[in-house]
């Protein structure tokens, strides 16, 4: 059995996606060995036969699987045995609230503070591409992009506060342990660790204490992706 995860990957190798991120947790929580293709972002033929063009990937024996929440649904109802995901029906949906809420709001207001860092850990090679679908997606140059984080940061910040209330009084979304519900945030935030050196926590904020947690969960594996410097 060999599951191949096709993850993306910027200059060096580096693995800052926030869907790839999300996967790789949820592979570590299940225990799943798995083999790793990193795809660049003009290396999309590599997921071709997934029948779209974004990364992760997941390919289990004849099973192909895109989009990360669909992976982890996958990996939830292939491996009962190991440990669960969502951890009931009912923490799936949950857990997919959580998704959807990250990739609508959260994402956003983190794409605009950390885009044009982000294209400095880009394979120099994809950089023209990185920038063009960016810049038209964005509306205007990278760098104009980011001006005035200082000042939305604070509201960015406060937009946390639901999940703050919750991590502040246990370890995980999920509970005393990580579920799927902690992956999404975890992702977004792991994205911005490895690419930015802006300050999106403050020091003392509860969500800056659970990241901590989950960077040294899983035997490190989040850790194990340098912080940007
Ligand atoms: N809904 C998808 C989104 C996947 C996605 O947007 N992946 C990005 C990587 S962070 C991608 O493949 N981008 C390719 C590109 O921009 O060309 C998921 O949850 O997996």
């Amino acid at each position: 059995m060999t599951i191949i995860l096709y993850d993306l990957c910027g200059k060096n190798g580096k693995r800052f996606s926030p869907f790839g991120w999300r996967t790789r947790m949820a592979l570590a929580h299940k225990g799943l060995e798995h083999h790793v293709e990193l795809v660049k972002f003009t290396e999309k033929s590599k997921v071709e036969f997934s029948g779209q063009k974004l990364v992760p990937v997941l390919k289990d024996e004849d099973n192909v699987v895109s989009d990360s929440f669909a992976i982890a649904e996958y990996l939830e109802d292939a491996y009962p045995d190991r440990p669960s995901l969502f951890g009931s029906s009912e923490g799936r949906g949950m857990a997919k609230a959580i998704n959807n809420f990250v990739d609508m709001t959260i994402m956003v207001h983190m794409g605009n503070m950390i885009v044009a860092d982000v294209s400095g850990h880009v394979d120099p090679a994809c950089l023209d591409y990185f920038t063009s679908s960016r810049e038209a997606r964005f509306g205007k140059p990278l760098p104009e992009v980011q001006v005035g984080r200082d000042d939305r940061v604070v509201a960015f910040r406060k937009t946390l506060e639901p999940i703050r209330r919750v991590v502040q009084d246990q370890p995980f979304i999920g509970g005393d342990r990580p579920t799927y519900a902690d992956f999404p945030l975890f992702g977004v935030l792991q994205w911005a660790r490895c690419t930015s050196t802006f300050a999106i926590l403050e020091p003392n904020d509860p969500i800056r204490h659970w990241f901590e947690r989950l960077l040294e969960d899983y035997d490190g594996v989040g850790k194990s992706e340098p912080a940007a410097v």
